[in-house]
């Protein structure tokens, strides 16, 4: 049977990375299938052309996965792949959340004809299966023989082949603007291929944040891969990096990367031994990272950036949401503390909280300045259906719109906050992105890491502008030339300095050539790090 995996596109960017979901299906797949694995944000298609595949490639189950804001997206593509004759399951955070509106039991129009409720490693073949046998059923629910529902262990993870899969569609490098380009090689590095993939090391959260799916999704039972399972993932990624002249890089998707931190230490300890060191980026909750042997361990195992969802400055806020664990006044100290290791943080916020008033982005983006340089990314706290936070608001009746995901516009408030306006807080949003990547902010980000090694102010200063078109749209030529010239000042300087930076390697090369990662440059060389003899950390 023909099968393909689908992700809609998102609307707003263009994708950086595969979605983990359809590899792993696809590893979990029967050999006897073919599946077709396409991810609208790198392939947008619109839903005639999707149609036609279905119908060129003979596709007899088409599986659909979306979170809350793909939803509407993902049931416009699941109507036009029905009405070419295919299957349609969906799954994913969504779906497992309402599971009646897919299936039309809602009130509204049925978009699919089966859906897969939580995770779906083990009911994936039961749905390939009945497929197969023309026996679909309506409803997938991972659950034992007293009907129980059963979570995954992890203990036997699938390999997923990424050193065979086709990744062209996400080559960051075939994206790279001509400057990027040039910089790179006027540093030495030439490099054809440039990946960032996402691996899972474990699955759950037990912290509970009111606005959260995670902890009612994936359950507060923690579950891990063994450590020479992830191990051996990743030294496969650098045997697919050395063998395509190319470099890749780690997103490790886990909800909370070192939700224990015994267990983090010592997955960070395997990857080192054995040498599967690549640059990373993973979410950690702050809480977790006052332990310095923990951020010795994250900087010698390759970690260069950590997504910090620190949410609010205002402690009384984060109290209301249930995230009181965040604690305002120790975010300076952490933050510096991974800046001297040469660990950089994507910080982010929310805003319409109830507690926000009117100039919460001046107040937070003062605050900002005072931190290290990072990539501050802004939100609107969003009620996602299934959180206690969805739950609340509705029984209080605060919802603007109950079904607030089928408004398809991005970046909306979906009730007001107490103190402010829905148009308020949107407005505030608005000006903290606008203000936080203005040409004066990077220049002054860049300035504050005058001491840094000058590749992570090239990194720096390329991630400020891609991160820009996660809130304004950045997706054609036209927008990034115009990006490109309200920087050509930071620009143009940092070509400066990278010809000085070449002239210096050609006088005196290093023997391995560092790796670009989303972020920073990790350099070769041996260091001693929480008495542990680190390797290079060079992928190829
Ligand atoms: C990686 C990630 C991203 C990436 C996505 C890009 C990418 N290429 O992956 C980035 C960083 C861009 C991102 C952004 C956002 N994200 Co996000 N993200 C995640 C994260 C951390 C991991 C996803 C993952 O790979 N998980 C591992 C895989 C194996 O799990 P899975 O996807 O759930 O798949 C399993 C099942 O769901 C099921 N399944 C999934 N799809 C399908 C399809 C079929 C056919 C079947 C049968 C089964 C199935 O089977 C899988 C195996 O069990 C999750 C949290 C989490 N741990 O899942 C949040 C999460 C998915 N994100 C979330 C949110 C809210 C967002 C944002 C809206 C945040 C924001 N305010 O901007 C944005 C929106 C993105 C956009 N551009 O519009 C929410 C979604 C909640 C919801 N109800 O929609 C989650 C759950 C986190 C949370 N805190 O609640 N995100
Ligand atoms: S710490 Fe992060 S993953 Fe865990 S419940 Fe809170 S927001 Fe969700």
């Amino acid at each position: 049977m023909n099968i393909l995996l689908y992700n809609p596109d998102n609307g707003v960017t263009r994708n950086f990375m595969p979605h983990l979901w359809m590899f792993l299906l696809k590893s979990l797949t029967p050999a006897e299938h073919q599946v077709f694995l396409i991810d609208g944000n790198a392939k947008p298609l619109t839903e005639t052309e999707l149609a036609d595949f279905v119908r060129s490639n003979n596709v007899k189950l088409a599986g659909i996965g979306a979170m809350t804001r793909m939803a509407l997206r993902a049931y416009r593509m699941a109507d036009a792949i029905r009405s070419a004759g295919a299957k349609v399951v969906m799954g994913g955070p969504h779906v497992t959340e309402v599971p009646g509106e897919p299936l039309g039991l809602n009130g509204g129009p049925r978009h699919v004809d089966a859906i897969a409720v939580g995770e779906a490693d083990e009911t994936w073949l039961r749905i390939v299966n009945d497929a197969t046998n023309d026996q679909l059923q309506e409803i997938y629910t991972p659950t034992d023989a007293q009907g129980k529902e059963v979570k995954p262990s992890l203990a036997s993870y699938p390999d997923i082949p990424w050193e065979r899969m086709d990744l062209e569609q996400f080559n960051l490098v075939g994206h790279f603007p001509v400057w990027a380009r040039y910089l790179l090689n006027r540093v030495g590095i030439h490099s054809r291929s440039f990946y960032l993939i996402p691996i899972e090391s474990g699955r759950g959260c037990p912290y509970g944040c009111d606005f959260c799916t995670v902890t009612g999704f994936f359950g507060d039972s923690i579950r891990f891969r063994t450590n020479e399972s992830v191990v051996n993932e990743m030294l496969r990624l650098k045997e697919r990096a050395r063998h395509d002249r190319g470099h890749v890089a780690v997103f490790f998707v886990d909800d909370n990367f070192a939700i224990n931190v015994r267990r983090t230490k010592s997955l960070l300890k395997a990857i080192i031994a054995a040498d599967a060191a690549l640059p990373w980026v993973a979410q950690i909750s702050i809480n977790l990272l006052r332990d310095q042997e923990l951020l010795d361990l994250i900087a010698a195992s390759g970690g260069r950036w950590i997504f910090l969802g620190l949410e609010s400055i205002d402690a009384e806020n984060l109290q209301a949401v249930n995230k009181g664990f965040n604690k305002p006044n120790e975010y300076s100290a952490i933050l510096k503390q991974l800046a001297d290791r040469g660990i950089y943080a994507i910080t982010s916020f929310i805003f319409g909280m109830d507690g926000d008033t009117p100039g919460v982005a001046d107040r937070t983006l003062d605050a900002i300045r005072s931190w290290p340089p990072g990539l501050p990314v802004f939100g609107l706290l969003t009620p996602y259906p299934g959180t206690p936070l969805y739950e609340r608001l509705l029984k209080k009746g605060r919802l603007i719109q109950s079904e607030h995901w089928l408004d398809s516009r991005p970046f909306r408030m979906a009730f007001a906050p107490q103190n402010m306006s829905a148009a308020e807080a949107e407005a505030e949003m608005q000006q903290a992105w606008s203000r936080s990547y203005e040409p004066e902010a990077i220049r002054s980000a860049l300035w504050k890491m005058e001491a840094r090694p000058f590749q992570e102010r090239a990194v720096m200063l390329f991630a400020r502008l891609a991160f820009r078109g996660i809130y304004f749209p950045q997706m054609r030529r036209r927008d990034w030339l115009r990006v490109f010239l309200a920087n050509r000042k930071n620009l143009l300087r940092l070509l400066a300095e990278a010809r000085v930076e070449y002239t210096r390697r050609q006088q005196n090369p290093t023997p391995h050539e560092p790796i670009l990662i989303p972020g920073a440059i990790v350099n070769s060389g041996v260091e001693k790090v929480s008495g542990l003899s680190k390797k290079e950390t060079t992928s190829s």
